[in-house]
């Protein structure tokens, strides 16, 4: 199975991007994680995307936050699926990052999730490997599946006590 990378743009992104870590884990998907920032280590960001597809990534995975330019200048240097977490923090909140990550030229696709929205990004990168990979695809429907059946325990719960 092809790698995901996870990049992030500073280790203050960490707790946000450990969901992202924790879903690949919970679906047994091979990842790697490095912290390349696309203004303070841009010549690492560009070595990594080149060459990310002749190292065996499938999709990467850019968290970052404020002036967040990480996942478009990795989509810059890959024609490999980029996807971007807009990182809440700074006196924005969160909409600096997600419209820097969204907001990208035609030709330079991201595919950017909500703000914060690490656990998305992985199962986004799940869903793309899942195209060539039917095993992972029946894991998939099996989650989508056991998470119906826990909003339908709560529905139960609630139901009954209200
Ligand atoms: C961004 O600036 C990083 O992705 C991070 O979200 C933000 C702040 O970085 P630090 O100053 O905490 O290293 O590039």
């Amino acid at each position: 199975m092809k790698k995901i990378g996870i990049i992030m743009g500073s280790d203050s992104d960490l707790p946000i991007v450990q969901k992202a870590v924790d879903m690949l884990k919970s679906l047994e998907i091979p990842y790697e994680v490095h912290i390349y920032s696309a203004h303070r280590t841009p010549m690492e960001a560009h070595d990594f995307a080149s060459n990310a597809r002749a190292n065996g990534f499938g999709a990467i995975i850019c968290a970052a936050g404020m002036a967040a330019h990480l996942a478009g200048a990795i989509a810059a240097n890959t024609t490999l699926p980029v996807i971007g977490i807009p990182c809440k923090g700074g006196m924005m909140d969160g909409m600096d990052a997600l419209l820097s990550t969204v907001q990208m030229p035609t030709g330079i696709p991201v595919a950017t999730v909500a703000i914060n929205g690490a656990a998305n990004a992985a199962l986004l990168c799940a869903q793309i490997l899942a195209v060539e990979d039917k095993a992972l695809a029946d894991k998939l429907d099996a989650k989508r599946k056991s998470d119906a059946a826990k909003v339908l325990e709560k529905d139960a719960t609630i139901a009954a006590n209200l």
